[in-house]
């Protein structure tokens, strides 16, 4: 563990300033004062990075095409348990650290829940000493910055390293790598054996940004090295010999230029939804393979056998996006390291393993043969052999054509990077447990049938450190005061909460917390939207990806239906709400955009109605992101997670939600399944058609969207709302959503939940009310929420997959 005292944080920090900036620290802005202070951090911390990266035990590798780390510098105060001493120093410099932490970029280079998941990972592995770094891409412009003009969403791009730099990265030409696209590939005899020889290839190269990623309150540092890509215009002593000869004309030398840069220039803005775009593809491909070189690189330095690399290395990919891992590998071994396809296919699906994390069909990659050859043809002969060699597997094992087309890697000209994965990796998971017995029982069935063995289910967290510590210190200093502090190393002991449920003192005093949580949130909302929120209504969040099978759309509806019942019954009995909303829609989700469009015209509509707005107010908030998260989910009282059943693989704001002592409203998908059993059927509030019934719908029918729209009538009304004019400049947005439900027949069952969502929302009105007994449910919550830390998730992906079968595993038993 790292000190600082004031008085030596006070003269590095001025000394620093010097040498970065000659300029006094009264001249100098927040971001240049930040720059200093990340400086300074970076300089404590030097040494026990460099400590980490010596490697003693066997390491872990995470590749995530997406990394959402949210800011850092709060989180790495917290982490050091250096934050009273900077926070003073700072002070007697005449500076305010909020302001810097506020001055910090947020840097968005991930879509949603993935990416979120990947950041939190790393928090756990260096928390529980885990030496596990992350392998992904440094986006030049993260996900696009969201706008709200005249109600629709518009998307400006993100600039995130518009301060000049990113102030935690290291940046390290002496580690960069070489990946090489395109080409042709030529089998050179050589003695009696044939030499792969990759010729004409276009070098790009992988330069190394390293972000430190800080442990706990331990001594462990471990890194995120981000890949920017580059131009081949130094030699690091890596033999190109055979590359392309791009330096002819100056045309040549710029196109080459541009081919290199682009492919690190911008993250896809898709999530859970398939890019098939060459330009992906080349993100994929090239943030692998410099993974994968830098693993083997650093493994050679130690000398050891080749073929002892599981001993030492465990290598996760994230979602297929980093499938090509698994050729990658093949192909270092076999064409640099001389083994044998045996002895290299069995090293590889021994080192790597894969968590699936949707079962929707519009996800799972698939990418057409002749893109994967052209671009990548060493990589392409490789999987050509995985797959003819499984083909065989195959056809020996079985006779049902049906089962073994779809089982096969390359089928319909496309190469099924999800059943390569499977094929490759010795381990394969969902993230709840639900989303696992669905792979299991429908996505995966033959699969799992064929090997059971492989596949295990890890339920999803969040790092409660900065969800629940850092985001909500008023909450996190009263859990303090009641059960001590263990709970922060170990947040089963959360439970220990229980005690205090009838305690009426304890309970006033949450409601106390989550009252001034709102109170700031309400100022927010005040000062950014300039929207009135009044803290004493409930403040009922749903904020995540715009996606139909997330069912923004039913809260929408059911909010226009509680408009219509106020407009009739002046007297209508209902607590006042807050409906509060923050979501991204890809920028090609027509759909989703007209959602967005809908939301924020009944904002606008019920905002501006006094017969109503004292009762009903809604705010969709602009650009949501890790640092909105950060503000929005301490003030809730309810968190929305109505996905219709079997589509959410997890969710994971449901757990910070609950952590946070929100009430979940929700179906039983995903996470939700987990929390009910957590918090038993008194603390949540569930409706919606089971996952059974969902299943029996897709496969046998029996659903009419337009029978129940023509016999009920406030869902008529509502859905009707949507063409006749009711909302204001809605035409095509409006007509878009409702053919969704009514024409196409309501893929994800809105309206076939509709009026039991209604009734759950009505039986959340009268809890309310009930003040001490709401206070009591959401000790309950933050009480159960224990196990969904990733520190809980991490120790089982360490027991059970990194770690299983060595020595160090015993360590991690314990945990
Ligand atoms: C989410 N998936 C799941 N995908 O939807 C969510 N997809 O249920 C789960 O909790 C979470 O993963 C973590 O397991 C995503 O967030 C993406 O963001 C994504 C990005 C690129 C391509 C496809």
């Amino acid at each position: 563990m790292v000190t600082i005292s004031k008085k030596k944080f006070k003269q590095s920090f001025e000394t620093k300033m010097y040498s970065l900036y000659a300029q006094p620290i009264k001249d100098a802005t927040n971001e240049q004062l930040l720059s200093v202070l990340c400086c300074v951090i970076k300089d404590i911390i030097a040494k026990r990075w460099i400590e980490t990266n010596i490697d003693k035990e066997k390491e872990v590798y995470y590749f995530c095409i997406e990394f959402l780390l949210g800011r850092q510098l709060k989180s790495n105060l917290l982490n050091l348990d250096i934050e009273d001493s900077i926070r003073d120093g700072l002070k007697e410099l005449g500076i305010e650290l909020d302001d810097l932490i506020n001055a910090e970029t947020d840097p968005a280079l991930g879509n949603g829940g993935l990416g979120r998941l990947a950041a939190c990972f790393l928090d756990s592995m260096a928390s529980l000493k885990i030496n596990g770094h992350g392998y992904g891409i440094r986006y030049q412009n993260g996900l696009f910055e969201q706008k709200f003009v005249n109600g629709y969403q518009v998307e400006v791009p993100d600039n995130w390293l518009s301060q000049g730099a990113y102030f935690w990265e290291t940046v390290r030409p002496n580690k960069a790598i070489v990946v090489k696209f395109e080409g042709e590939i030529e089998l050179v005899k050589d003695n009696d054996r044939l030499k792969v020889k990759h010729k004409n290839y276009i070098p790009v190269m992988a330069m190394p940004y390293d972000i430190p990623i800080i442990g706990y309150h331990n001594d462990t540092i471990n890194t995120l090295r981000l890949w920017k890509s580059e131009i081949q215009s130094r030699d690091f002593g890596q033999n190109t010999s055979n590359a392309k000869n791009y330096s002819g004309s100056y045309e040549d030398a710029l196109a080459y230029k541009y081919y290199a840069e682009e492919i690190s220039q911008v993250l896809y803005p898709n999530d859970s939804n398939y890019a098939g775009r060459l330009l992906r593809l080349k993100q994929e491909y090239f943030f692998t393979s410099a993974g994968i070189q830098d693993i083997i690189r650093k493994y050679r330095r130690t000398k050891q056998d080749i073929k002892s690399l599981q001993n030492k290395v465990a290598i996760h990919i994230n979602d297929t996006h980093p499938t090509l891992c698994i050729p990658e590998l093949m192909r270092i071994l076999l064409d640099e390291e001389g083994l044998s396809w045996e002895e290299a296919w069995k090293i590889t699906t021994n080192t790597i393993s894969y968590t699936n994390h949707t079962i929707m069909a519009e996800a799972m990659e698939k990418w057409p043969i002749d893109m994967i050859k052209t671009l990548l043809p060493r990589i392409y002969m490789i999987i050509e052999e995985i797959n003819r060699r499984y083909n065989l597997y195959l056809d020996d094992k079985y006779n049902d054509e049906n089962k073994k087309q779809h089982m096969r890697i390359i089928n319909w000209d496309n190469v099924n990077m999800a059943n390569l994965c499977i094929v490759g990796s010795h381990s394969i998971n969902g993230v709840a447990a639900l989303h696992t017995k669905l792979l299991k029982k429908e996505v995966l069935r033959d699969f799992y049938e064929d090997k059971p063995e492989k596949f295990n289910n890890k339920t999803n967290g969040i790092a409660h450190r900065r969800w629940l510590m850092s985001s909500n210190p008023e909450l996190s200093d009263l859990i303090t005061d009641l059960i001590g502090d263990k709970w922060k190393k170990d947040t089963t002991r959360l439970k220990d909460l229980e005690k205090y449920k009838l305690n009426t003192s304890v309970l006033n005093r949450l409601d106390e917390i989550k009252h001034h949580n709102k109170e700031h949130l309400a100022d927010f909302i005040n000062n950014t939207y300039n929207v009135q929120v009044n803290p004493n209504s409930i403040f009922d969040v749903q904020i995540k990806r715009l996606h139909a099978y997330k069912r923004q759309l039913l809260n929408i509806l059911n909010i226009l239906d509680l408009y219509h019942e106020l407009l009739e019954n002046p007297n209508f009995d209902m607590q006042p709400r807050t409906f509060i909303f923050g979501a991204k829609a890809a920028p090609g989700y027509y759909l989703a955009k007209c959602i967005i469009k809908f939301i924020n015209s009944v904002a606008d509509k019920i905002n501006n109605d006094p017969r109503v707005n004292e009762k009903i107010k809604i705010i969709f908030v602009e650009n949501y992101g890790v640092s909105l998260a950060e503000k929005i989910i301490p003030a809730a009282n309810i968190g929305e997670q109505i996905s219709t059943t079997t589509k959410e693989a997890s969710g994971t704001s449901n757990m910070k939600l609950m952590m946070n002592g929100a009430i979940t409203l929700a179906t039983l998908d995903g996470a939700n399944v987990e929390i009910f059993e957590q918090v038993g059927e008194d603390n949540i509030i569930l409706f919606g058609l089971s996952a059974q019934q969902v299943l029996d719908y897709n496969k046998y029918g029996g659903y009419s969207a337009l029978d129940l729209y023509q016999s009920n009538r406030r869902i008529k009304r509502v859905v009707d709302d949507l063409i006749n004019g009711f909302i204001p400049n809605m035409d095509s947005e409006g007509r878009e959503i409702y053919n969704s439900l009514i024409t196409y027949n309501d893929e994800y069952f809105v309206l076939r939940d509709m009026e039991n969502y209604s009734e759950a929302q009505a039986k959340i009105n009268k809890l309310y009310q009930r003040k001490e007994q709401w206070n009591r449910m959401s000790l309950m919550n933050i009480a159960n929420s224990g196990i969904f830390s990733t520190d809980r998730t991490i120790s089982e992906y360490a027991k059970d997959i990194w770690f299983k079968g060595c020595e160090i595993n015993e360590k991690y038993i314990k945990l």
